[in-house]
């Protein structure tokens, strides 16, 4: 099926390795896809959705022990253990390929191997990369249709002799115990078995886009980030472009598809969506430009409705799959946090009968959608959707803005001293665990650039590569941090609500663009309370001057959280890490 000795000798052995009854080699027709999902249907891996009310549409559930990434299976496999460093799970490439192979051996008999080929990023851009994934899951193929470029148009980029990342997939039995997501970064490989879900699966996303493409990007000087990009275009018709790292659950898909407040509306203001996950990015000119690798959003179900994101609504009304969301009767899809009423029956995410305020054994209210439910839809289908957002040379980045969940401590919004600053303010950034997370609740979490799950290499390393990328930039992205979700003593949310988010995302650009004053404080520099456009919504003052209220105390004990957590790289942490801590330590008063 190829001229490429070593894509064929690779397939070979997976074949040998696997033992399918067949290879399917995809060539990302449509007519492709129709014989797949009826195949699908005819299984029942596959159930076809109202066709009238959501054309295109289809449903599937996983298994109930396959409903969401497993990080704790997840592996970087280096021939050393401080080149995966301490905060991912690390496994030598002998035992990693050992280890697989046990699960991996025979699993195919009965089952066909997928090939596909695909492209993150579009096909002969510059920034992007080939991979080619191996599968026996129908419902990967179909995902992976939507998620990135596939078929013949890739095999003909790949040519005879192209480089390309190994992703070999398989379900295996689905069991828990036997499921390993391998990374092996030093061969351009990805083994993933004994799973049928998302991250765990379609391997050109979690783990290329990010794990083995951050290990790439620091090998070839370039940055491969979890940062949603998003377009402002502003009264005067000007677009600014930022990327924005978010660690899971925070709301980036939400961002990335923002609907203006109908005051700024009003104004001429306009939001285009270009990426909500991940980024790539690369010095051009002096200047960061970005490109989003994929084609499509694999966003979470639950909480998407047509207030918290119209544009997510508009963009799963056709071609999209469904996974473990709650089945109507009438074979439309509802979810908790979507619109309407619940339906008065339905099937759950299980497979089960189910009427709203149905109860287990334990007396919990039994939910119709699993929580990490989700539709994976086409990016090209999303009303907001910007026209440049396939620019195989991609957008410059005026803006980089990071940010968590803080209850307390971090202000609304706060710009870094300069690009050091600003990846310290990175490398520093944390999460308070919300009740729908697992582990203790207000819990911090550090997530570095919401890198953590996903950084491919040490990160002390990657810490010292962002600023090394840096010192090539002559105009350089700003750097910003960003919290949504400060409370007050009586524990209710200071700002408003997401959909107030543009009037930061403004100030942000003024800054930018040396075009609004700001107040200089130990951790940076704050909005001043009349800096930020409130036209349309009343904010008392005080409140604003709360939400950019800096307690030196609190700080200070924060900091002792993050020696912590950067005292387990060692020798490895970049010294200007170092120099920036105890610079902001000495400017908060607090000096060790
Ligand atoms: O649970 C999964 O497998 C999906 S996780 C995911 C999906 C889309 C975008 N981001 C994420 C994430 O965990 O960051
Ligand atoms: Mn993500």
């Amino acid at each position: 099926m190829t001229g490429h000795e070593k894509l064929q000798k690779w397939i070979d052995e997976c074949v040998e390795l696997c033992q399918p009854d067949r290879v399917v080699w995809c060539d990302g027709s449509d007519e492709e896809r129709q014989r797949l999902e009826q195949e699908a249907f005819s299984t029942g891996e596959l159930i076809q959705l109202n066709q009238e009310k959501l054309p295109g549409c289809v449903y599937h559930r996983t298994a109930v022990n396959d409903v969401a990434r497993t990080e704790h299976l997840t592996y970087i496999c280096t021939s050393q253990k401080e080149d995966a460093g301490p905060t991912n799970n690390w496994m030598s490439p002998e035992e990693g390929y050992s280890r697989a192979k046990n699960i991996f051996r025979g699993s195919m008999r009965g089952r066909t191997m997928y090939v596909i080929p695909f492209s993150m990023g579009p096909v002969g851009s510059p920034f992007s990369k080939i991979g080619v994934e191996l599968t026996d899951s129908i419902y990967v193929v179909l995902n992976m249709r939507i998620m990135t470029r596939m078929g013949k148009l890739v095999l003909d980029a790949l040519g005879d002799d192209g480089d390309f990342t190994r992703a070999l997939h398989g379900k295996a039995e689905r069991d828990i115990n036997r499921r390993l997501i391998l990374h092996f970064p030093e061969d351009n490989a990805i083994w993933s078995v004994g799973s049928g879900y998302g991250g765990n699966v379609l391997l050109g996303k979690k783990c290329l886009a990010l794990r083995i493409a951050s290990y790439m990007g620091k090998q070839e000087g370039w940055l491969a980030e979890h940062m949603l990009i998003v377009g402002i275009q502003d009264p005067q018709g000007n677009t600014t472009y930022i990327a924005g790292a978010f660690p899971s659950a925070c709301g980036k898909t939400n961002l990335a598809m923002l609907v203006p407040p109908a005051a700024l509306e009003a104004k001429g203001f306009k939001v285009f969506t270009v990426g909500d996950d991940i980024a790539w990015m690369r010095v051009r000119d002096g200047r960061l430009w970005a490109i989003n690798p994929e084609t499509g959003f694999f966003g979470v179900a639950p909480g998407t409705n047509w207030k918290t994101n119209p544009n997510a609504m508009a963009t799963i009304q056709s071609n999209t799959i469904y996974t473990n969301v709650l089945l109507k009767p009438d074979m439309t899809v509802w979810w908790e946090g979507g619109d309407g009423e619940p339906p008065a029956e339905g099937w759950d995410w299980k497979g089960n009968y189910w009427r709203p305020g149905m109860t287990d054994d334990e007396g919990k209210v039994i939910p119709g959608a699993n929580p990490n439910s989700r539709f994976t839809a086409p990016a090209a289908q999303c009303p907001s959707i910007a026209p440049n957002w396939e620019d195989p040379q991609g957008v410059p980045i005026s803006a980089i803005i990071v940010g968590g969940r803080r209850a307390h401590l971090a202000p609304l919004v706060y710009q870094s001293f300069n690009w050091q600053h600003g990846v310290f303010v990175g490398s520093t950034m944390a999460s308070e665990r919300t009740a729908a997370q697992y582990g203790t609740l207000g819990e911090v979490r550090r997530d570095p650039f919401a890198m953590l799950p996903f950084c491919g290499y040490n990160m002390a390393d990657y810490f010292g590569h962002l600023l090394r990328i840096g010192k090539q930039l002559t105009d350089p992205p700003k750097i910003f941090h960003v919290n949504w979700f400060r409370q007050d003593e009586w524990g209710k949310f200071m700002w408003p609500g997401f959909g107030e988010n543009l009037r930061v995302l403004d100030w942000i650009i003024r800054r930018c663009h040396n075009q609004v004053e700001a107040r200089e404080t130990p951790i940076g520099y704050v909005p001043t309370p009349e800096a930020m456009d409130m036209d349309g919504l009343s904010l008392p003052v005080e409140v604003m001057e709360r939400l950019s209220a800096i307690s030196p105390a609190e700080w200070v004990e924060d900091l002792d959280g993050v020696e912590k957590f950067f005292q387990q790289f060692g020798e490895r942490l970049p010294r200007e890490i170092w120099d920036e801590y105890r610079a902001l330590r000495g400017r908060l008063g607090g000096k060790k």
